[in-house]
C-alpha cells in the first residue's frame, strides 16, 4: 500500500499519525508528492487529485482522511478510532465536528495566503482568521473535557493538525491567549507517533 501525501497538508499529517498509531508504518510506503500537477499519473486512479490518497495493492484506492483513518483502524484491530456509545457519544461527535471546522477553515486560510499576492482575497483571509482565532478561544475553554484527554481519537487528531497550521500561517497566533490549549498541544506533540509524523527535514 502507498499513502500519497504532501509535506504541508494537515490532512496528510493526520493520516500519517493514524498510520503510526496503528502500527502500520511497515506495511505502508509514504510517497511525498505535490498536488495540482497537470500531468500527475495518480489522476487516473484518483480523479479528484486530492491528498491524502491511499493506493491499495489491487490498483484501487481511496481519498478522504476520515475514510483512510477508518481503513487503517480496520486493518489493525482492535478498533480505536470508532465513535463511542453512551454518554460520550454526542460530546465526541460535536467536538469532532467543531475541530474539523477549524481544520477546514484553517486550510482555506493557508491556501489563500499561498496564492500570488495579487490574487489573494483580503476578505477570505480576514474571515478565516477570525473563525480560527474564535475557535481556538473556544477550544481553550473545553480542552479539559474527557474527549481530549483519553487515548488518541479523531477529535484530538483533527484539533492537533488544525492548531499545527500555525507552521504555515504566520498570523495564526493562537498560543498567546490559550495556555491550556498550548499545554495540551505540546503534550500531544511529544507523543512518539506524532513526532514520527513530521515530514523529513522538519525539526
Ligand atoms: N476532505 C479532504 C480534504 C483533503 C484536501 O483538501 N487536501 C488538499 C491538500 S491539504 C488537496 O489535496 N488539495 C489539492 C487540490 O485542491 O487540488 C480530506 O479530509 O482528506
Amino acid at each position: 500500500m502507498k499513502l500519497y501525501v504532501t509535506p504541508t497538508s494537515p490532512y496528510g499529517r493526520l493520516a500519517i499519525i493514524a498510520m503510526h498509531d496503528k502500527g502500520l508504518s511497515e506495511r505502508i510506503k509514504l510517497v511525498w508528492t505535490q498536488t495540482r500537477q497537470l500531468d500527475d499519473p495518480l489522476l487516473s486512479v484518483n480523479p479528484s487529485g486530492r491528498l491524502p490518497f491511499l493506493l491499495l495493492g489491487d490498483g484501487t484506492g481511496m481519498e478522504d482522511t476520515d475514510l483512510i483513518v477508518d481503513y487503517f483502524d480496520a486493518l489493525a484491530p482492535p478498533r480505536t478510532y470508532g465513535i463511542p456509545n453512551g454518554e460520550e457519544h454526542w460530546p465526541f461527535r460535536r467536538f469532532e465536528a467543531t475541530a474539523r471546522s477549524l481544520l477546514d477553515g484553517g486550510s482555506v486560510w493557508a491556501r489563500e495566503i499561498k496564492r500570488p499576492s495579487g490574487e489573494q482575497s483580503p476578505g477570505i483571509i480576514d474571515h478565516e482568521r477570525r473563525r480560527a482565532l474564535r475557535l481556538a478561544g473556544y477550544f481553550e475553554t473545553v480542552i479539559g473535557e474527557g474527549v481530549f484527554n483519553g487515548d488518541l481519537n479523531k477529535p484530538q487528531l483533527l484539533l492537533y493538525c488544525a492548531l499545527d497550521l500555525e507552521r504555515r500561517i504566520p498570523d495564526f497566533g493562537w498560543r498567546a491567549g490559550c495556555p491550556n490549549l498550548l499545554k495540551w498541544f505540546e503534550r500531544l506533540g511529544n507523543l512518539p507517533v506524532i513526532r514520527a509524523s513530521l515530514p523529513p527535514g522538519s525539526a
